[in-house]
């Protein structure tokens, strides 16, 4: 049995804890004491924040996770011959946020490739899978990256240079702006990712606004504490005195942009105090803490091609509710 290969890029992030640290402070400080306060998602996945999003994944009302997992079931045959049409022979599937790995686990026996590189921020839970996973294909080229990829695509030599094939599923690009949703397809789609390749790319779609409002908002109210939770990390991160009493979740579908919105609403005038800062809120104001963008199937894939893929294709579910996207760079 092969052994996987590890590469740790958030070490030299370690190394400037403190920095980084301060970074954290000015960042949040500068969000909050804006006109309209905000707090950026990615401050919602400490511990508990990480197990909420898990429960989330369960709920009947968010149906992304079991409809993408119904589209990859209906339609691994196909995602390989997409693959073999676009001329790759010798796949490097690249699975971006891996986590577990199981998503990819269930792909590799169909897309055969011949070296597996997931990368996740989680370098500890990134390790053990990709060591449960080297137990399941023993002879499978694995090289696994802690890295935040959000900030650069940059990846190490050890990664194959050709035929290399990213996997986005759970409509993680929906968080980005649609900019910045852009240029992270166009980092995937530039010739230094290897002339030849590609991206599966899990999204979520445009649909009934009833639906999509539910799916953030469920009845037993797993969404409302994923989001107030993120007032807890604040706490933490900022010494802050948030109390999560004086706060409801809202979440609504903001037709004209497109989007899902997740705010934090005041439920009484209230202050909230860190260090040496202050910030009061009347009641009914709110902190906007996550966008989620809904695309169509034509305006997926005309980002796709403005991003630099020269062909694409889609498999979705009966309802539309859910795309998958296959962008190639080549081939027929
Ligand atoms: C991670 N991301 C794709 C989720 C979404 O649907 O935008 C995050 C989420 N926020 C609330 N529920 C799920």
């Amino acid at each position: 049995m092969l052994k996987p290969e590890f590469i740790d890029c958030t070490a030299t992030l370690a190394a400037t804890t403190e920095s980084t640290q301060n970074e954290v402070i000015k960042e949040l400080t500068h969000s909050l004491l804006a006109t309209r306060a905000s707090i950026s998602p990615k401050y919602f996945y400490n511990t508990l924040g990480s197990k909420l999003f898990e429960a989330i994944t369960l709920l009947d009302e968010y149906y992304p996770t079991r409809t993408e997992a119904g589209i990859f079931h209906a339609n691994y045959g196909n995602m390989a011959l997409a693959i073999v049409q676009a001329g790759i022979s010798n796949a490097c599937l690249i699975d971006l946020g891996a986590g577990n790995c199981a998503k990819s686990a269930a792909l590799i026996p169909h897309l055969k490739p011949r070296q597996y590189v997931p990368i996740d921020i989680s370098v500890d839970f990134l390790r053990e899978a990709s060591g449960n996973l080297q137990a399941n294909f023993p002879e499978l080229n694995i090289v696994g990256i802690g890295m935040d990829f959000s900030k650069t695509l940059q990846l190490p030599a050890a990664v194959q240079n050709h035929d290399r094939v990213f996997f986005y599923p759970g409509s993680s690009l929906g968080n980005f702006s649609p900019e910045d949703a852009l240029h992270f397809l166009q980092q995937i789609a530039h010739p230094s990712q290897g002339n030849a390749g590609g991206l599966f790319l899990g999204i979520d779609l445009v649909k009934n606004s009833a639906v999509l409002e539910a799916a953030y908002d469920d009845a037993p109210g797993v969404t409302a504490a994923f989001n107030k939770n993120v007032l807890l990390n604040i706490n933490e991160l900022l010494g802050a005195d948030f109390d999560l009493r004086q706060w409801r979740h809202v979440a609504l579908f903001n037709a004209q942009k497109s989007r899902i919105e997740m705010h934090l609403q005041a439920i009484a005038n209230t202050t909230v105090r860190w260090a040496e800062n202050k910030r009061s809120f009347l009641a009914g104001e709110q902190i906007h803490t996550e966008n989620s963008y809904k695309y169509t199937l034509d305006s997926m894939t005309a980002l796709l091609k403005q991003a630099g893929f020269s062909q694409v294709q889609h498999w979705t579910d009966t309802k539309e509710w859910f795309g998958v996207f296959w962008a190639s760079k080549s081939g027929s």
